[in-house]
Formats: structure tokens, sequence, C-alpha cells
């Protein structure tokens, strides 16, 4: 799905090479941050870096859905709190909702992965999203987004929570 443009650009400073991969990536506003309202802002840092929104949609995922989501962590002795979490288990929301989007643009992926911080909230840079509104709560990371880790997984993870027609070009 990724485009390359690469090229050279001659300024007063000199040649400036470019390599400009059009990206697409998914991302998940996770319950912890629709409970404490942060959909807006979060949608805002985004729309601030030029990508444009391919597809939205309010989801109820399913355990299924998540588990597969998550098959990267299969094994791992966090992986129930993860999907308990993604089902709302600890943010009192009235139903499990998540929302999905699929974003797109230059370098979309690292861009992004660059605004959310490390996975760790307690680790993540103070300015970026998960290091401003993520915490752990009994040993469970409650990161506020998910996105693509590579252009690669954003593929495989948008084809699980989008179909293709919901995707626009
Ligand atoms: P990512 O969300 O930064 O891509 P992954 O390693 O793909 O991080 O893990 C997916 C999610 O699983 C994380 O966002 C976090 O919620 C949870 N997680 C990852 N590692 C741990 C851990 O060591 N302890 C508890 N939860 C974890
Ligand atoms: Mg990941």
């Amino acid at each position: 799905m990724a485009r390359v443009w690469r090229g050279v650009v001659r300024t007063r400073a000199g040649l400036i090479r470019y390599n400009m991969r059009m990206e697409q990536t998914l991302i998940l506003i996770k319950p912890d941050a629709i409970q404490k309202r942060l959909t807006g802002i979060i949608l805002s840092r985004f729309e601030a870096l030029g990508l444009e929104i391919a597809a939205a949609k309010v989801v109820r995922a399913s355990e299924e859905l998540l588990r597969e989501h998550y098959a990267n962590l299969k094994g791992t002795p966090f992986v129930d709190g993860v999907v308990k979490f993604m089902m709302g288990d600890y943010n009192n929301l009235p139903d499990h909702r998540i929302y999905a989007f699929v974003l797109r643009g230059e370098n979309a992926v690292s861009r992004v992965r660059a605004a959310l911080g490390a996975t760790n909230p307690e680790k993540a840079e103070p300015w970026t999203l998960r290091g401003q509104f993520g915490c752990i709560k009994d040993g469970v990371m409650q990161n506020a987004v998910h996105a693509s880790g590579t252009p690669q997984e954003a593929e495989r993870e948008i084809a699980l929570w989008f179909k293709p027609e919901e995707v626009l070009p």
C-alpha cells in the first residue's frame, strides 16, 4: 500500500534529499481516553501532522477481535489484562466501545508513533500523548491510544478493523 517518493531539492543551503512514504496507519482511541473525554485532543494532534482521516467508526470490539489484534502478546502474563482493559472493564463505560480510525499521510506510521510516545506511559516523554494522558493501574497500562508499529502491521490491523469499502481512497 505504501507509495514512495524519492528526490532531491536544491536550496540556498544546499541539496536536500527526501524520501517520503505515503502510508496508512490504524488508530484506536482506547477506553481510558474515551472516559477522560480526550478524543478531540488526540485527533487534533494527528490533524496538526497534516494527516487525513480515511476511515472512522465506533466499534464494540469482541474478545475474538481483540485477541487477534494483539496476537503478538499471546502467551504474555498481561494479555488477559490488556483485553479486559480494551473491553472497558476498568473504565466504567456503559459499553465497551472503542473509536477506530485509518489515518493517511507522509510517513504516517512513524510520525504518529512519535506523537504517542513509548508503550509504557511512565516512560513516555512528558509531551507525548501517552506521557501526558497515560497511567498504570493495577499493573495494566492505560495508554490512551493504539497506533500501528510498522506499515506491515498497519495493513494487517486495518484489514481486521475495517472492510475495504470503509476506507476511502
Ligand atoms: P504498543 O501499543 O506501543 O505498540 P505493544 O508491545 O504492541 O505496544 O503492546 C500492546 C499493548 O499491550 C500496549 O499498548 C499495552 O497496553 C500492553 N502492554 C505491552 N507491554 C506490556 C507490559 O509489559 N505490561 C503490561 N501491558 C503491556
Ligand atoms: Mg504494538
